[in-house]
């Protein structure tokens, strides 16, 4: 049988529309496909919440691909490997409490089990607002990255959701965006963003963990933005502590949500 180009069109079109319009109501929304927003998705997934993640690139995986300096393989500690093990990522003992795992395969297994687990994610969409209602994030305003890029005069559409996750690494953009816009005084020390401090990877590891938690009503803070917002150093190319923040998060949000049958 003879392909039809229009066919095509059709198929990619009507099915992008029906997953996109499903995706507008989500119990979690998560801003960022980096490590700590992949684990994040996956474990909420897998208890069957209805997750959608949006990612302003192309590809997912933040800065997990280019290892350190570009070097592709990461770092993780004993404590997180067991997250890595339960993604069936392999890795490999460097020395007592180092493990090594190619980052390549790491991103793409995070991503293939959070897809395949249940969470919807879209590329190539930029959260750019988030909806407020009672002092309360409860949805994010989201445009395509290629009208942010092109500097295009273009509206956003929302979509609502229970919680929203700001995975969004260094910049914490949905915070960022929840303070200077909303007016939402912040749960830090001073109700403000904190901002990050220089590299102390031991403590930075162990902090991203403790301020993985609820910024604001609404929103909860995982992997970099953790530090980012609650003031921490940052820990350069070991990644346990993305991990671990990712499913503190989910598992702190699903217990916040309501407890599944
Ligand atoms: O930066 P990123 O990998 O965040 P993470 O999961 O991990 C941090 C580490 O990669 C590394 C580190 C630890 O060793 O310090 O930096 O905390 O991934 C964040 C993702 O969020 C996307 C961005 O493109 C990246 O893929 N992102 C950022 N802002 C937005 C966004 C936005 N407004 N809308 C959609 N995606």
């Amino acid at each position: 049988m003879k392909l039809d180009e229009v066919i095509i069109s059709k198929a990619i079109i009507e099915s992008y529309k029906d997953k996109l319009i499903e995706a507008l109501n989500a119990d979690v929304a998560i801003v960022g496909g980096g490590p700590a927003g992949l684990v994040c998705a996956y474990y909420l997934a897998k208890e069957k919440y209805k997750v959608v993640l949006f990612e302003r690139k192309l590809s997912v995986g933040g800065g997990m691909w280019g290892g350190g300096i570009m070097f592709n393989q990461i770092v993780v500690q004993e404590e997180a490997r067991k997250i890595l093990d339960e993604f069936d990522i392999r890795t490999k003992k460097y020395q007592n409490n180092y493990f090594l795992a190619d980052s390549v395969e790491a991103v793409s297994t995070l991503c293939s089990k959070a897809v395949k687990a249940g969470c919807r994610i879209f590329n190539l969409l930029s959260a750019e607002d988030v909806l407020v209602r009672n002092r309360r994030i409860c949805g994010l305003v989201l445009n395509w990255t290629a009208v942010e890029m092109a500097h295009l005069h273009v509206d956003p559409i929302s979509m609502r959701s229970k919680y929203v996750v700001d995975a969004t690494g260094h910049a914490c953009e949905v915070i960022k965006i929840a303070e200077r816009k909303s007016g939402v005084i912040l749960k830090t020390k001073t109700g403000k963003i904190i901002g990050e401090g220089s590299m102390d990877a031991d403590y930075a590891e162990r902090l991203t963990v403790k301020n993985t938690k609820e910024a604001c009503l609404g929103v909860y803070v995982c992997g970099m933005s953790a530090n980012a917002v609650f003031g921490g150093p940052r820990m350069g190319p070991i990644f346990g502590g993305m991990l671990l923040s990712g499913k503190k998060a989910a598992r702190e949000i699903a217990k916040r949500i309501y407890p599944l049958p």
